[in-house]
């Protein structure tokens, strides 16, 4: 049996439990064997990758908070502190009811090689909780945050771990946090990214993720000798990522027609209206049929009630930009039927195994999001570049920072695939791309 076989079977049998992480190493796992291969006995020798699988440290806590009503409530708060090998560990924190340990740690894992990408200092590590943050108050909102951080502050630092947004979590909940932190620590520090501008934030952050995806779409399409302007686009979700997804791609010319929440989706056939999007989710956190409501271009579907989804919806381009596996083989099946050229993922690991592959099959280019979405966590860490040297740089300067990390990503993960007999795999071509800088650090700093 072949070292990554060996490790593959391993991590399986002690995660037995985690589909989410399981589905994530294994993809990581399976690309990385033509480097392995190459370096098979010194890997295994050192453990390479066992260390690799097996977070640095996991930190599990109660996080009790007292509602409107004065009933107490009981979550369960996460820090997965996965991996310190090139840099303090970096990563979102996300407050969703399906928030468990598995979560994390694929999150986790993930985040060491799209921070590796970046090219930046920064290690991986995730948290989060299975707060439900749909429905509260402000009030309960703060009160679960600063409850939230009363555990982690001790386990978090400028240097040491800089937690940030992610799914349920924007700059509303960084800004409690951030709070709560101070006051424990009487220390201001840039202990969070995703902070408000005038707390040490940095201009473009809320964008980031959602222009660095298209920056790196971009890239990709020219590269293989496509435009982007004039091409239809179905995105998913209606979050960060999705509302400045959906921004970028019409400032670059392309038509967005689709966007969607949790119960259910738009097609709008004039192209989403960005301002209206943001009133209602950034403004008013309503639901999607509000957008329907005020647009007669645009018809609302009910997930459920259909069973259908925008992915049955005809276009060029598709950025699934919501959450976990939300692409399956179906939709996969349905949206190479209708022709679509290219799949980049905003979100984390929103494709399936089997979907991935079968794009792959059918000649789609397809962008991990491990590449695609780090335009996120780039600008975070440019963010803490800013609070290091206490100056804040222009709107202009941090995006084309970020413009700049999104194509030198592309360019790398398109010649790792290349160097190593893949091109045009850039799932292939990004897994190693990242490993690469972190195994040689990992090997350099010993057996820690
Ligand atoms: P938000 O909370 O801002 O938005 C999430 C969107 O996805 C909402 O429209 C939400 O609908 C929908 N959604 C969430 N969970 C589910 C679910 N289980 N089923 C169906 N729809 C769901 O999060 P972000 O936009 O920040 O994050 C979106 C994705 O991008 C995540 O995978 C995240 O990990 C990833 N990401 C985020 C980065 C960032 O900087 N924020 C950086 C890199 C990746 P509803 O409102 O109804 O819940
Ligand atoms: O998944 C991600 O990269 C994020 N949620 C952003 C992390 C960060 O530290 O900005």
């Amino acid at each position: 049996m072949s070292y990554v076989d060996e490790v593959l079977a391993k991590v399986k049998e002690k995660n037995a439990s985690e589909p989410e992480f399981l589905q994530a190493v294994e993809e990581v796992l399976d690309s990385l064997r033509p480097v392995i291969e190459a370096n098979e006995e010194e890997y295994k020798k050192q453990a390479l990758l066992e260390r690799l699988c097996e977070p640095e440290r996991q930190i599990k806590f109660r996080v009790p908070w007292v509602d409107d009503n004065g009933q107490v409530q009981v979550n369960t708060g996460y820090r997965v502190q996965f991996n310190s090998a090139i840099g303090p560990y970096k990563g979102g924190i996300r407050l969703h009811p399906s928030v468990y340990i598995g979560i994390i740690k694929f999150l986790g894992f993930e985040q060491i090689f799209k921070n590796s990408l970046t090219g930046l200092a920064i290690g991986g590590g995730k948290g989060g909780s299975d707060f439900d943050p749909k429905g509260k108050s402000d009030m309960e909102i703060m009160r679960f945050c600063q409850s939230f951080m009363t555990e982690l502050f001790r386990h978090i630092g400028a240097d040491t771990d800089v937690p940030a947004g992610d799914i349920g979590t924007g700059g509303r909940e960084i800004g409690y946090m951030f709070g709560q932190y101070k006051r424990l620590r009487n220390s201001f520090e840039g202990v969070l990214t995703g902070k408000g501008l005038a707390f040490g934030g940095s201009l473009a952050r809320t964008e980031a993720t959602g222009y660095g995806l298209l920056y790196l779409t971009n890239e990709m399409l020219k590269t293989n000798g496509i435009d982007i302007a004039g091409k239809t686009i179905c995105v998913s979700g209606a979050g960060n990522v999705a509302i400045y997804a959906i921004q970028k791609a019409q400032q670059l010319g392309a038509k967005v027609v689709t966007c969607s929440d949790s119960t259910g989706w738009i097609y709008d056939k004039e192209g989403i209206d960005v301002d209206l999007l943001k009133e209602i989710k950034e403004v008013k956190r309503a639901r999607l049929d509000a957008y329907a409501a005020a647009r007669p271009s645009a018809e609302y579907h009910d997930k459920k009630a259909e069973g259908s989804n925008v992915w049955d919806i005809k276009c060029d381009i598709a950025l699934p930009c919501a959450t976990q596996n939300e692409l399956g083989i179906d939709d996969a099946k349905t949206l190479v039927a209708n022709g679509v050229t290219a799949i980049a993922e905003g979100a984390n690991m929103p494709t399936t195994l089997e979907a991935t592959e079968y794009f792959q099959k059918n000649g789609v280019l397809f962008a991990p999001g491990k590449a695609a979405n780090a335009g996120g966590v780039a600008t975070s860490a440019l963010e803490m570049s800013q609070n290091s040297e206490r100056l804040s740089w222009s709107f202009e300067e941090v995006d084309q920072k970020l413009e700049q990390i999104m194509v030198n990503i592309f360019r790398n993960l398109d010649a790792a695939a290349k160097k190593y007999g893949f091109e045009g795999n850039y799932v292939v071509g990004a897994n190693i791309a990242g490993f690469e800088k972190v195994a040689e650090a990992m090997l350099a700093e010993g057996i820690v």
